[in-house]
């Protein structure tokens, strides 16, 4: 069954130019982007899209990193999407993601007090339609 999943490229991918060479993984993989929106999130958009993180020790550096600076939102659809982009995405750690994943060729760790890791993606069709709502209310 085609399904769709809510992407972030987070505000370390836009500030290092890396939104193209992602979104050129995600098209390569052979998804379909079906909306795309350079935004910068608010806490109070945070606290819905990481609701099952609220008060645990990275949560506030969370928020800090995530409202630092624009994120590319993104809707990808396709056969399986949730869980190719998750696999396409690698490990939440980016130190020890996987070569060929986007964080584990892209990303590493730049901070103790939060993983910054590129990107975002839905880990559950409930999550997915959770949170495109939170992000496209309009789709
Ligand atoms: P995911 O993004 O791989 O789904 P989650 O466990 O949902 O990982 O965590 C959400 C985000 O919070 C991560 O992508 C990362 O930016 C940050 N994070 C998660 N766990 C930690 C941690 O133990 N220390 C610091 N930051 C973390
Ligand atoms: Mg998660």
């Amino acid at each position: 069954m085609t399904e769709r999943t809510l992407i972030l490229v987070k505000p370390d991918g836009v500030k290092r130019g890396l939104a193209g060479e992602i979104l050129r993984r995600i098209e390569a993989k052979g998804y379909t982007l079906v909306a795309i929106d350079l935004r910068t999130a608010t806490a109070e958009l945070l606290a819905k899209h990481y609701e099952e993180h609220v008060g645990k020790p990275f949560y506030e550096p969370l928020v800090e990193f995530m409202t630092s600076g624009p994120s590319l939102a993104i809707v990808a659809e396709g056969e399986r999407v949730i869980e190719g982009f998750r696999s396409l995405a690698g490990t939440t750690d980016p130190t020890a993601a996987p070569p060929g994943t986007i964080r584990g060729d892209l990303g590493r760790q730049w901070s103790t007090a939060v993983l910054q890791n590129l990107v975002h993606g839905s880990d559950s069709p409930e999550s997915a339609d959770r949170e495109i709502g939170i992000w496209f209310p309009a789709l």
